[in-house]
């Protein structure tokens, strides 16, 4: 079996996908999707993920999209190390705990609160979206609908994370989803008990970032004390340095960095 991840180093998306890769220790084949220099809207890269997101799992000729299907996926079809429990009310608790991720804008969220550089780049990055893709649009007309889809879900990304009153309200309807993660990890290990599960690995990725992005409203440091150590616990993992911080180190971060800075700035 041969496995191939289109990913991003810094997307929370690729990362949830590389934990879940890191905590079965498979063994995969990279190939790093520039979202900085729009490599995810080029023809070829639509041609396999139509909505031009990461990630992306190839598994012998086999297309898996949306990150929620893939760590699935490889959990099912690698099960020699499993990531879900085996008692059938905890995989329910496993499976709702996964799509109330899957369901929540974290794009947005993310978008909206980055502060500084990184907040400018990233927004002025979607708005040049918009040109880039109507262009794409013109140039291949035989991938018109994945253009047009794609151009729509951008307005309405930019429009979003410009508008600071919509950023707070996605960061208020983060606050009682913490609350339910908050007292689900007072009283057990894991999400789903004392097993480590997939729902692990998806707020492993989701709650670093929310940390990184030091967002007042959500007080994690201060106020949530079990989310805290939760975090910590996921951080002591092998995975989380296999899968996050590696990805985030100079060496790695900076030629993409870079070259998204001169396509972004500079325009080439
Ligand atoms: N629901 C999808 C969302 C994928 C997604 O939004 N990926 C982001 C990075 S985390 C992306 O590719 N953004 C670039 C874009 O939308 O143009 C999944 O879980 O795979």
């Amino acid at each position: 079996m041969s496995l191939e991840l289109y990913h991003f180093p810094d997307s929370l998306c690729s990362q949830k996908v590389r934990i879940a890769l890191a905590e079965k220790g498979l063994e995969w084949k990279s190939h790093i999707v520039n979202l900085l220099t729009f490599e995810n809207l080029q023809p070829n890269y639509i041609r396999i993920n139509p909505k031009g997101v990461v990630p992306t799992l190839v598994n012998n000729g086999n297309i898996i999209c949306n990150s929620a299907i893939v760590i699935k996926y490889l959990d099912q079809n690698f099960p020699e190390t499993s990531l879900t429990p085996v008692d059938p009310a905890l995989q329910e608790k496993m499976n709702q705990w996964i799509s109330l991720q899957d369901s929540f804008p974290m794009r947005e969220l993310i978008y909206g609160n980055l502060k500084g550089l990184d907040g400018f780049v990233a927004r002025r990055s979607v708005m040049m979206k918009q040109d880039i893709i109507s262009k794409l649009m013109r140039e291949h007309p035989d991938l018109h609908n994945q253009y047009a889809t794609k151009l729509k879900d951008v307005k309405d990304w930019n429009i979003t994370v410009l508008e600071k009153a919509k950023v707070k309200s996605i960061n208020n309807t983060m606050n009682p989803i913490l609350d339910k993660l908050e007292n689900e990890v007072s009283n057990s290990m894991w999400l789903c008990g004392d097993e480590y599960s997939l729902a692990d690995v998806v707020w492993t990725a989701v709650l670093n970032y929310l940390v990184q992005l030091q967002i007042d409203d959500f007080a994690i440091k201060k106020d949530r004390k079990a989310i805290y150590l939760y975090i910590d616990r996921l951080k002591a993992r092998p995975s989380f340095k296999t899968a996050i911080q590696d990805y985030l180190e100079t060496k790695v971060m900076q030629p993409i960095i870079l070259a998204g800075l001169r396509r972004i700035f500079l325009g080439f």
